[in-house]
C-alpha cells in the first residue's frame, strides 16, 4: 500500500496535492517540500533541482522511504495490546473517529509519514472499533446460551441433573487420571511358594459338619456387616449400623472387609471375597485425615492385605498395601527410630497415646511390625521397611533389661524405659511372638530373632510364669518390682506360641515347650469353663483361693477374643489331642448361643451372668482370627501347613521367604 503510495509521489504530486487535505510538510509528497531543509536537502536530494532524479536514485528512495513506512506499519502493529484497553478504560469509545474521513477519502492511506500515524491511528481505532463490537456480540451469544442451558436445566428432573454431574465427576476423574501416571510400577519379584490354600476337607464326617458351622457363622458375621456395615470399619449388630474405634481415627477405611478377606478365601466363601475387592479397588484410599494406631494398621490392614494377596495372587491388595505402608512411614521421624503410636495418615504427623507411662511407646505396638515389614521390602525391592524394624531391634538389644524382662513402655525421645510392668498379655504379647515368627518366616535362618526369643522367654519363665495352688500354670504381669497374678485373655495366645517354638528351642527342651504350651491351654480353657456362658472373661486371677476367674466387674467381659482358641489350633496340630476339638468346639458353641443376633455376632459384658447384656460391638478380629482358628481348627493339615505359612498377630498367613536363597534389599545374605 505504502509501496504505491510512493510510487506515486515520484510520477504524480498533483494527484496527491488534490485529493487529501494535508499537512504541507507531511505525506510522500512532502519530502519535495523538504527541500528547503539544508541538511536533508543536502543528504537525500542533492541535485533535486533543475534534473529528473536518475532511476538508481529513484530505487534508492524508493527503497528508503518503503523501509521508514514499514517501520511505521510495523510500529503500530507492535503496540502492546493494552493500549486499546486503555482506550476503553478512559472512556474513548465515543471520540470522533478519523475512520469516518477515511470511508470518504480511501486515499488517507497515502498519507505522508505523519498521516501514515493518523492513518494507522485511524485504522487501529477501526479496528479497536470492530473488535468492541464482535466482543459485545461474543458477550450477547454467551449471555444467551447461558440463558437457553439455564432454561433447560430448570425444565430437567432432579435425576437427570444427577446423572449429568455424575457425567460430568466421571469425566473430570478419567481426565486426572490420565494426567497422573498414578503409582510407580512395583518391580517382579518372585512368588514365593504358595501351598495348601484351599480345600483341607476333614474326611471324618461329623468334624465336616462343625466345620461347616463355622463357614455358617463367618457367612452370618459377613452377610450382616455387608448389610449393615458395609465401608464402616466394624458393625453394631444391635443397632444394625457402622461401628469405629478410635485405633482407626475417624476413617471409615472398611477394617473389617480387609481383616475378613483371608478368611473368607480359606473358607472358599469366593464370592464374598470378590464383594470385598471389589469395595478394596474402588474405595480404600488412605490419602484421609485420620489419626490411626500405626500397629492396629499395620496387623490388620497391611497384614490383611498382604495375606489376600499372597493367596489370590491378585495385585490390588499389594498395591493397597504398599500405598498403605509408605503412610506409615512417617511415624519412625522420632529421636530414636522407635515409631510413634498413632500417625495422621494425611499429615504424617505422629504422637503417642495420653495414658502411656510418660510418653512412651508400646513394646507390643512397636515390636510387631516385623513379618509385614520384611514382606514390604521383598515386594517393593524398597530397603527402608527392613532397615526400620531392624532399627528398633538393635536399638533393644543394647538396652539394659531389669531381671531380662523388657519393659512395656519404651521413650522414643530419650530411648530409656518407661514404667517397669512386663506381661506377656496386653502391651507386651506380640513382641514375643514376632520374634518367633521372624525366625519362623525367614525359613529359619535369622538366628538373631530365634536367640532374642530364647533368651525373652527364658527370663519369662523365670520371672513370671507360676503355678496355682490348684495345679493351674499361669503366666503374671510384672509389676513395680513384684508379681501380680493376674492372666489376661490376651496372654493365652502363649501357649500356642510356646508350642510353636518347641522346635528350634536350646538344649533340647521342645518337650518342655510342648508341655508349656498345653499347660497354658489347659489353664485357659479353665477360664472359660468357670464362667456360666462357658466363654472366658477379659482376666483372670490366682490369688486368695480364686483360681482363673475374674474379680472385678470390668474384667468379666468376652469381646470375640481369639486368643485361646489360638492356643487349640496350634496344640491340635502339633498333637493331635482331640481335647482341643473338643474345646473349640465348646467355644464355638457358645459363641453361637450367647453372641448371635439377628444383625451379627456381639461381645457379651459379663460371661459370669446367664443373662448377659450385650456390648454391640463386631470385632473385626472376630471374622480376621476367632471364625479363621475356629475352621482351621476342624480341617485337615494340609489347609495352611504351618512349614509353609507364618500366621502374623492378626491372623493373616504371610508365606515363608526362603532367605536362604533369597537376600533382601539392604540386608546381609542369610545364614543358617
Ligand atoms: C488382635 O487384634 C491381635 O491378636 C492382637 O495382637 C491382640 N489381640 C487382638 C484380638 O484380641
Amino acid at each position: 500500500m505504502c509501496f504505491d503510495c510512493n510510487s506515486e509521489l515520484l510520477g504524480s504530486t498533483e494527484r496527491l496535492s488534490g485529493g487529501t487535505r494535508r499537512d504541507s510538510t507531511s505525506g510522500c509528497k512532502g519530502h519535495a517540500a523538504k527541500d528547503t531543509h539544508p541538511v536533508a536537502g543536502r543528504l537525500l536530494f542533492p541535485r533535486i533541482t533543475g534534473r529528473t532524479l536518475r532511476l538508481s536514485e529513484k530505487f534508492i528512495l524508493l527503497l528508503i522511504l518503503s523501509a521508514f513506512i514499514t517501520l511505521c506499519f510495523g510500529a503500530f502493529f507492535f503496540l502492546p495490546d493494552n493500549s486499546k484497553h486503555k482506550r476503553f478504560d478512559l472512556g474513548l469509545e465515543g471520540r470522533a473517529h478519523p475512520s469516518h474521513r477515511h470511508t470518504q477519502g480511501g486515499e488517507a492511506c497515502l498519507g505522508t509519514g505523519d498521516h501514515t500515524w493518523t492513518g494507522g491511528d485511524t485504522m487501529s481505532t477501526d479496528t479497536g472499533k470492530d473488535q468492541e463490537e464482535s466482543l459485545r456480540d461474543k458477550i450477547r451469544a454467551d449471555h444467551e446460551r447461558a440463558l437457553q442451558e439455564a432454561k433447560e436445566k430448570l425444565r430437567k428432573s432432579r435425576e437427570e441433573l444427577q446423572a449429568e454431574i455424575q457425567t460430568e465427576k466421571n469425566k473430570v476423574m478419567e481426565d486426572l487420571k490420565k494426567k497422573d501416571p498414578g503409582p510407580k510400577p512395583l518391580p517382579p519379584v518372585p512368588m514365593p511358594k504358595v501351598v495348601g490354600v484351599s480345600d483341607g476337607e476333614p474326611p471324618e464326617p461329623d468334624v465336616k459338619e462343625k466345620r461347616d458351622k463355622i463357614r455358617e457363622m463367618m457367612k452370618h458375621a459377613w452377610d450382616s456387616y455387608r448389610q449393615y456395615g458395609w465401608g464402616h470399619n466394624e458393625l453394631k449388630p444391635l443397632a444394625k449400623k457402622g461401628h469405629s474405634t478410635n485405633i482407626f481415627g475417624n476413617s471409615q477405611l472398611g477394617a473389617s472387609i480387609v481383616d475378613a478377606l483371608d478368611t473368607l478365601y480359606i473358607m472358599g466363601l469366593h464370592e464374598e471375597f470378590k464383594d470385598g475387592q471389589e469395595w478394596i479397588e474402588q474405595n480404600l484410599d488412605f490419602g484421609v485425615n485420620a489419626e490411626v494406631s500405626v500397629f492396629e494398621v499395620n496387623i490388620r490392614f497391611i497384614g490383611g492385605l498382604l495375606a489376600a494377596y499372597y493367596l489370590s495372587g491378585q495385585e490390588v491388595f499389594k498395591l493397597k498395601a504398599v500405598q498403605l505402608a509408605e503412610k506409615l512411614l512417617p511415624a519412625f521421624n522420632t529421636p530414636t527410630g522407635i515409631p510413634w503410636a498413632m500417625v495422621n495418615l494425611k499429615s504424617g504427623v505422629g504422637r503417642n497415646w495420653g495414658w502411656a507411662s510418660a510418653g512412651s511407646s508400646i513394646l507390643a505396638e512397636f515390636g510387631t511390625l516385623h513379618m509385614e515389614f520384611v514382606h514390604l521390602t521383598y515386594l517393593t525391592g524398597n530397603p527402608a521397611y527392613y532397615q526400620k524394624v531392624m532399627h528398633i531391634r538393635k536399638l533393644l538389644a543394647k538396652m539394659d533389661r531389669p531381671n531380662g524382662l523388657y519393659p512395656n513402655y519404651l521413650n522414643p525421645r530419650t530411648g530409656r524405659w518407661g514404667q517397669h510392668h512386663t506381661s506377656v498379655g496386653g502391651l507386651g504379647d506380640s513382641f514375643y511372638e514376632y520374634l518367633l515368627k521372624a525366625w519362623l518366616m525367614s525359613d529359619k535362618t535369622d538366628s538373631e530373632a530365634r536367640k532374642t526369643y530364647d533368651d525373652a522367654i527364658e527370663a519369662i519363665e523365670r520371672h513370671l510364669i507360676r503355678k496355682s495352688n490348684g495345679g493351674l500354670t499361669f503366666i503374671g504381669e510384672w509389676k513395680n518390682g513384684h508379681l501380680e497374678r493376674k492372666m489376661g485373655h490376651l496372654a493365652c495366645f502363649a501357649g500356642g506360641m510356646f508350642a510353636l517354638g518347641a522346635d528350634g528351642s536350646p538344649d533340647d527342651k521342645a518337650g518342655h515347650y510342648l508341655q508349656l504350651g498345653a499347660e497354658i491351654a489347659h489353664t485357659c480353657h479353665e477360664s472359660y469353663d468357670r464362667t456360666v456362658l462357658k466363654l472366658g472373661p477379659e482376666a483372670f486371677k490366682f490369688d486368695s483361693g480364686l483360681e482363673a476367674v475374674a474379680v472385678r466387674q470390668n474384667e468379666k467381659y468376652y469381646i470375640l477374643r481369639p486368643e485361646v482358641i489360638e492356643t487349640y489350633w496350634y496344640m491340635w496340630r502339633f498333637t493331635h489331642d482331640p481335647k482341643y476339638r473338643q474345646w473349640g468346639w465348646e467355644a464355638a458353641q457358645a459363641i453361637d448361643k450367647y453372641c448371635r443376633v439377628s444383625g451379627g455376632f456381639s461381645g457379651v459384658k459379663d460371661v459370669y451372668s446367664s443373662n448377659p447384656t450385650y456390648d454391640d460391638v463386631q470385632q473385626s478380629f472376630f471374622l480376621a482370627e476367632t471364625l479363621k482358628y475356629l475352621y482351621l481348627l476342624f480341617s485337615s493339615d494340609d489347609l495352611m501347613p504351618l512349614e509353609s505359612w507364618v500366621f502374623n498377630t492378626e491372623a493373616h498367613p504371610l508365606p515363608v521367604l526362603h532367605l536362604g536363597n533369597i537376600t533382601l534389599p539392604g540386608s546381609e545374605p542369610a545364614q543358617r
